[in-house]
């Protein structure tokens, strides 16, 4: 393996990188655009140089690894060398059988769902995307048998060798289109998940998805269908043999979305041999994740969500429609370059509250529905709440992502349920 390494980025996924390599006795540059905080503990033989991206230090190294939010195309000192990201070096040294999961939507809750799955049988990490990097896995180095990786767009442009034995592509519908000039070179991103498949490994796709009907496939491939899931309210898993029925009425996440989810994670405990009571046991007790469309509280007979995890229109419709009831709406925050349009099919939609730096677009793109303009969050949730009838849903999901106004969606989901179940705060 090359020696002198760059790492570029430090954020959780540089440091954890940077740490893993100087642990292996490589000579390791950690490099950030700006000051690098202490959030995490860097290793004591990690160089740092931080405050700008200089160009000597990309040519004296022989290997760079990039975190995910690092657009190398912006990157000119990259060219002729070897780039990776850390997806790729966990690939080199990982020995466990690999369970990748990408998707615009959903990738983290059926990510986490597989891991609790496969808990009930084997030793399982479950890291990528949803928030531990890949290459903690090491950090100390334990025997799994199975990796799950929540892997997304940015972490899949940087792959060479790396292949999953479970390859899943969940949905593809328009995201961060404010890194991406196209919607294909998106999508060409996430199809890289399956450009090492080999014959003997798995591929599940989402049949709904045309850009994922045609592909040529190394790879027993498995295909579903939002439709074909659900019958009698169960939701019906297949495996060669094995079969299992899952009770929509014990499940308790809300959103019809989430069956999908399910079902992909059902159906890898499936193949992987987990048992079908111990399937539904994962299943009908999980609740769903944080900041994901998750209950509030219900106050005066109005029932809030917080879904700040939804940066994306086509997340914030699947939350819509998770619902029958009338629903305001509060969107708002960075815009990603998509269209809001498609809010406008929603009937259910009984008002738009809108905030932020992508309030003037919403403003344009929805004004047949006239959204209401606030300053902030808080003013918006008040304004949701003047309006809104027992019965109701406050629905907290921005379509965008945060970084106008807060340091993540977890810090602007809390927020959120911060301003709904503090009674002190004058409305
Ligand atoms: N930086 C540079 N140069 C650049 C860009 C960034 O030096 O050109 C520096 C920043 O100053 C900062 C660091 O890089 O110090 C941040 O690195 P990062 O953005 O790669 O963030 P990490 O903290 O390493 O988190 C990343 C993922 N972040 C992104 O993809 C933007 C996390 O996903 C992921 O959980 C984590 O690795 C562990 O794998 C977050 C995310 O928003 C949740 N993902 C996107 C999404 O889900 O839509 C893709």
């Amino acid at each position: 393996m090359k020696k002198k390494v760059l790492v570029v980025g430090a954020g959780k996924t540089g440091i954890t990188t940077a740490n893993f390599l100087a642990n292996l006795g490589l000579e390791v540059t950690l490099n950030d655009k700006n000051k690098i905080k202490d959030t995490f503990k860097i290793h004591r033989k990690v160089k740092i140089v931080d405050n700008g991206h200089y160009e000597k230090i990309f040519k004296e190294s022989e290997l760079i690894v990039v975190s995910p939010g690092v657009n190398t195309k912006k990157l000119k000192w990259l060219k002729d060398k070897v780039v990776i990201g850390d997806i790729e070096l966990f690939s080199w040294f990982d020995e466990s059988k690999v369970i990748a999961i990408t998707g615009t939507n959903g990738k983290t809750t059926t990510t986490y769902l597989t891991g609790e799955i496969l808990k009930q049988k084997y030793n399982v990490f479950v890291g990528g995307n949803i928030g531990t990097p890949a290459l903690a896995r090491f950090l100390p180095f334990e025997e799994y048998q199975y990796s799950v990786l929540e892997l997304s767009s940015f972490q899949l442009e940087t792959i060479d060798k790396f292949y999953a034995d479970f390859a899943v592509i969940l949905n593809i519908t328009p995201d961060h289109l404010d890194r991406y000039e196209t919607f294909d070179e998106y999508v060409q991103a996430k199809l890289n998940i399956l450009k090492n498949q080999k014959i003997s490994q798995y591929v599940i796709l989402n049949k709904d998805y045309p850009m994922l009907n045609n592909l040529t496939i190394e790879g027993k491939s498995v295909y579903f269908q939002r439709n074909s899931i659900l019958t009698n309210n169960s939701i019906n898993v297949i495996f060669q043999d094995k079969k299992l029925s899952l009770d929509i009425n014990k499940i308790k996440l809300k959103g019809r979305h989430f069956y999908e989810d399910i079902y992909v994670a059902s159906l890898l405990g499936l193949i992987n041999d987990v048992s079908e009571d111990e399937i539904k046991d994962v299943v009908y007790n999980f609740k769903g994740l944080e900041h994901r469309l998750e209950f509030v509280m219900e106050k005066d007979g109005i029932s809030y969500y917080n879904d700040s995890k939804s940066t994306t229109v086509s997340s914030t419709c699947r939350a819509v429609e998770s619902f029958s009831e009338n629903v305001i709406l509060i969107l708002g925050g960075v815009y990603k370059g998509e269209s809001f349009k498609k809010l406008l099919n929603y009937k259910n939609i009984k008002e738009i509250v809108c905030y932020g730096e992508a309030a003037k677009i919403i403003l344009s793109d929805l004004k047949k529905r006239k959204p209401v303009r606030k300053n902030n969050l808080e003013e918006a949730v008040f304004y949701a709440e003047s309006i809104a009838e027992k019965g109701e849903i406050i629905l907290f999901s921005p379509a965008c992502s945060s970084f106008d106004m807060f340091n993540s969606y977890m810090e602007r989901g809390n927020f959120f349920k911060k301003i709904v179940t503090d009674n002190n705060i004058q409305r």
